[in-house]
């Protein structure tokens, strides 16, 4: 089980050239590194497992070039009212029976409004009851928005910085990054723990992925959960006929991850449904030990339970804490 920490493991000085260092190692030994640090860390066969739920589905006002649910696109899915807290409880009491750890709420807005925030926060109370750790995704936050999550109990909020500063633009107009690093200071300020990430496969270089583990590594903490997507291509999206990312370019990008915040639960997030199970043994051997568990992610397929307790026994992985 983890150690005490190795002071120089926890930076918040990560240099551009030394992340692609990292990048440029050969493979088994930047697998040997995530792994080592991984160890230390982290009992080494455990995956924290997430439950997905898409609260306020399709209508978003913002322009993110990769989202199915920007009114922007015409991509099929059709704009939906935020559930009722009861059935919200109720998808949550069925993951539960899963084996879902954590339960996260992902809302379709640009940041809420004060109305919807009160039945978020009537959700996160009911799932808090059923013994379930609580996560939502919203948007943007105001300062007393993000107290008022926390007093309601939610533990984590999801607030991706989703690619480098200097990429950002290219992927979306309607917002900045400056708006993204407002709200995680919120948000920590509240005292919830920051789940927050990025996409790869958007069309980005090299340089971008490292300028983005950059980002989340020297933020004033690391994030305490870091989901690392695959673009999933969504037909009418600008990102529909996106370049596909090497694999192995996206293991790197996982290790990358747990080298530079080595004490993060970093989760294989979207994209596990384009990936066969020796690519995912992979990205569990970089360092990844998180999913998101059951056949649906917000919008798009993901593999169902069965699948996935396949491929966590014959992994020999097991679910974290149990
Ligand atoms: N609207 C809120 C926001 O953007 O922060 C919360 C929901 S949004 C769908 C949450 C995250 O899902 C995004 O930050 C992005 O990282 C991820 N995401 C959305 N569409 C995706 C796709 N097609 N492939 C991979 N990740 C995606
Ligand atoms: C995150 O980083 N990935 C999740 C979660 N946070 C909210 C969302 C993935 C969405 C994939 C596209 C969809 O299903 O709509
Ligand atoms: Fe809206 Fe979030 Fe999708 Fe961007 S990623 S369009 S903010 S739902």
């Amino acid at each position: 089980m983890p150690n005490d920490a190795e002071p120089r493991d926890m930076r918040h000085d990560w240099t551009r050239a030394e992340i692609a260092a990292l990048y440029d190692l050969p493979f088994g030994d930047l697998i040997f590194r995530a792994q080592t640090l991984h160890r230390r860390y982290f009992a080494p066969n455990e995956v924290q497992l997430s439950t997905l739920l898409s609260i306020k589905t399709g209508g978003c006002p913002e322009d993110c070039a990769y989202c199915p649910q920007s009114a922007h696109y015409e991509t099929g899915v059709d704009a939906a009212k935020l559930m009722d807290v009861d059935d919200v409880i109720a998808e949550a009491r069925a993951a539960k029976a899963q084996g879902a750890q954590r339960f996260c709420m992902g809302a379709a807005w640009r940041e809420p409004k004060d109305r919807d925030l009160d039945a978020v926060c009537a959700m996160v109370a009911g799932i808090k009851a059923l013994g379930l750790e609580t996560c939502a995704t919203l948007g943007m936050l105001t300062r007393g928005q993000a107290e008022q999550l926390k007093t309601a109990g939610l533990d984590y909020y999801n607030h991706n910085l989703d690619t480098a500063p200097e990429y950002y633009g290219t992927i979306i107009s309607t917002r900045v990054y400056r708006d993204r690093l407002d709200t995680l200071e919120r948000v920590r300020a509240a005292g919830m723990k920051v789940c927050c990430g990025g996409i790869v496969g958007m069309g980005e270089v090299r340089e971008h992925r490292i300028g983005m583990i950059a980002a989340l590594a020297n933020l004033p903490e690391h994030p305490d959960s870091v989901p690392i997507n695959m673009l999933v291509k969504v037909a009418g999206t600008p990102l529909a006929d996106a370049a596909a990312l090497d694999e192995l370019e996206f293991v790197r990008t996982i290790a990358a991850a747990r080298v530079c915040m080595p004490k993060s639960v970093v989760r294989l997030s979207a994209g596990r449904e384009g990936m066969d199970e020796a690519l995912q043994a992979l990205c569990f051997l970089a360092g990844a030990n998180s999913i998101f568990c059951g056949s649906r992610l917000l919008t798009t397929p993901n593999p169902a339970h069965d699948t996935d307790r396949i491929m966590m026994d014959r992994l020999g992985l097991s679910p974290m804490g149990s």
